[in-house]
């Protein structure tokens, strides 16, 4: 696995490949590519953004990498003009995160943040956040 050394390369990461503001998902959402993001998908997300952000790999985001973090949303959804970008920028805050407000968003922590924002937009139940959730 490739870790990133600049807020940068996190940033190009996050974005989508071929930006695009017709585009309701950043580039690297869809995994599939069936207009549609599903739980699995999320968490794989959740793999990348540990993996880009948690920068001294103890499995949390403390302080400092959550704000490189922040930074990345802002750019995606700026860059991107994706509405589940655009979402994320809030809905992946770290005050909601933090549920033990510790300072630290641990990998429970975010998965258990990221399944309440997932529940909360897909409105119709079925499992796919799509264009009509949210
Ligand atoms: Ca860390
Ligand atoms: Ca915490």
């Amino acid at each position: 696995m490739h870790r990133f050394t600049t807020p940068l390369a996190a940033i190009v990461l996050l974005a989508a490949q071929s930006a695009s503001a017709a585009s309701d998902f950043p580039g690297n959402w869809d995994l599939d590519d069936n207009g549609g993001v599903t739980w699995a998908e999320l968490e794989q997300l959740r793999i990348r953004i540990f993996e880009t952000f948690d920068k001294n790999g103890d499995g949390a985001l403390d302080s400092a990498e959550y704000t490189e973090f922040d930074k990345a949303r802002a750019e995606t959804a700026t860059q991107t003009g994706a509405p589940l970008a655009r979402r994320a920028v809030n809905g992946f805050a770290r005050d909601r995160f933090d549920t033990n407000l510790d300072g630290k968003v641990t990998r429970d922590e975010f998965e258990t943040g990221l399944r309440k924002w997932f529940t909360a937009l897909d409105k119709n139940g079925d499992g796919i956040l799509a264009p009509g959730d949210y």
